[in-house]
């Protein structure tokens, strides 16, 4: 088996391909609409996020949110645009009061709804089913992204180093088709940048040689840390998927193994591509970043937590679109893929 040795990625500082996410800005107006809505979903009469109900009455409340939001989801299902992601800025994430200090442990977790959870729920809804992994974080639907003492290193979204470009849960056949991440606090040192690339960007770049190596069953891809251990090998897996002149792309640059020398190479040559096209974005308090899972990978810049309580904190929200395309792997026709 090979591995690729991967040179740091630096965020570019301006970035042409930012043109190309989709923004969206919430008016003042927009944003007290959200939060009345987000306020029918969290108190006593919904006291657990993990249950039949209350994401049922998120879908329903969904329906409600603001026609020019609704309006954006709907555009950026048909399409994702060049870049395979949607920027929503200035949405609410508290209903006024104080945001708890982030939370600093392994497999963190919303339990309870919050503002936060019930928008980023809603808008996740829009677009299609919220669902989780039973082996990532036992199954719970909105997750948070925090950095985790003594897990600096890790290649999951508790570390601090460097965090490859990946598409979410690559080795899964029911990969989530969109991941939603809602900035709650910024990190004050301004380090960390989420990282977006689409293979429509990066395609161009790519000599045909490279791009028929890559659409080959050449690539092996394990679960991530997050997963725990899986049984049984991974299959061996094309890169690229569907029509080559706008193809999927399946691969994780931490855990993605090319089979033999051309591959290695045509994989090298891709993250060169992905790092030439890529935007950084320094998400802001209230800034929810939907990317495109069959078309865009995503990673994370280096940073420095402090474990002080005002660290990065993301709340993370998966969903798929076609819910019967994972009804075997959902026990009880649930949100948790087993
Ligand atoms: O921390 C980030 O910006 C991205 C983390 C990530 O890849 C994830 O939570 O899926
Ligand atoms: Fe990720």
């Amino acid at each position: 088996m090979h591995q690729i040795q991967l040179p740091e990625f630096a965020a570019p500082d301006t970035s042409a391909a930012l043109e190309s996410v989709v923004i969206h800005d919430i008016t003042a107006e927009e944003r007290a609409e959200i939060a009345a809505l987000a306020g029918t979903l969290t108190g006593t009469r919904h006291p657990l996020i993990d249950t039949p109900e209350w994401p049922s009455a998120a879908m329903d409340a969904s329906a409600l949110l603001p026609r020019t939001l609704l309006r954006a989801l709907r555009a950026f299902r048909h399409d994702p645009g060049p870049q395979g992601a949607l920027l929503l800025r200035g949405l609410p994430v508290t209903d006024g009061e104080q945001l708890p200090p982030t939370p600093g442990v392994p497999n963190s977790v919303e339990r309870v709804p919050t503002t936060a959870a019930a928008v980023i729920a809603s808008v996740m809804l829009q677009l299609g089913e919220v669902i989780a992994f039973r082996n990532e974080k036992d199954g719970h639907l909105v997750q948070n992204v925090v950095p985790v003492p003594g897990h600096e290193i890790s290649q999951s979204n508790a570390g601090s180093v460097l965090l490859e470009l990946h598409i979410e849960n690559a080795f899964h056949d029911n990969r989530p088709d969109y991941v939603g991440l809602l900035s709650l606090r910024e990190d004050p040192t301004g380090d960390a940048r989420l990282c977006t690339s689409s293979i429509r960007q990066a395609l161009p770049l790519l000599d045909a040689s490279v791009i028929q190596v890559l659409a080959e069953p050449r690539f092996r891809t394990d679960p991530p840390p997050s997963f725990g251990a899986q049984e049984g090998a991974p299959s061996m897996h094309p890169i690229l998927q569907g029509d080559l002149a706008d193809p999927n792309a399946v691969v994780d640059f931490a855990a993605t193994h090319p089979q033999d020398d051309a591959a290695k190479f045509a994989m090298a040559a891709l993250r060169d591509a992905f790092v030439a096209t890529m935007s950084a974005h320094r998400l802001q308090v209230g800034d929810l970043a939907v990317v495109d899972n069959r078309v865009t990978v995503h990673g994370r810049t280096s940073f420095t937590p402090r474990y002080d309580g005002n660290d990065r904190w993301m709340e993370r929200v998966y969903a798929h679109l076609d819910n019967r395309r994972s009804r075997a792997d959902r026990p009880g026709g649930g949100r948790v893929l087993g």
